[in-house]
């Protein structure tokens, strides 16, 4: 009976100790920021740290929709005119991954440079 008030507070030490390694590891992710105008992305060839997760934010500044994609980052996703998404990637060794606007990819396609 003496010990139980103390349990929990025993437990959220415990808790808390345990949490700061995984938090240690995961980093921070990186972030990069795309924008869409002109059915063209600025800037093209983005760069972003190998290793660690990346959130990608793109910036629709056209009138119409797009939708973001890219095979090598599998992502799909749509953005309405004049909004703004994020995706977030799991960490990647370093290389050239390429993403485009599915509904205009002919103008609209680029480069993520993981380095
Ligand atoms: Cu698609």
């Amino acid at each position: 009976m003496v010990f139980a008030p103390r349990f929990p507070i025993a437990a959220a030490v415990l808790a808390g100790a345990l949490a700061t390694p995984f938090a240690a590891v995961g980093d921070e992710p990186a972030k990069v920021t795309v924008t869409l105008e002109g059915h063209r992305f600025s800037p093209a060839e983005p760069t972003a740290p190998a290793g660690k997760p990346i959130v990608i934010e793109v910036v629709n500044k056209d009138g119409t929709p797009a939708e973001f994609e890219s095979k090598a980052l599998r992502v799909e996703k749509v953005v309405t005119g004049g909004k703004t998404i994020a995706v977030t990637v799991h960490p990647l060794k370093a290389g050239r991954y390429r993403f485009f606007d599915d509904y205009n990819e002919a103008t609209a396609e680029g480069f993520l440079v993981v380095q």
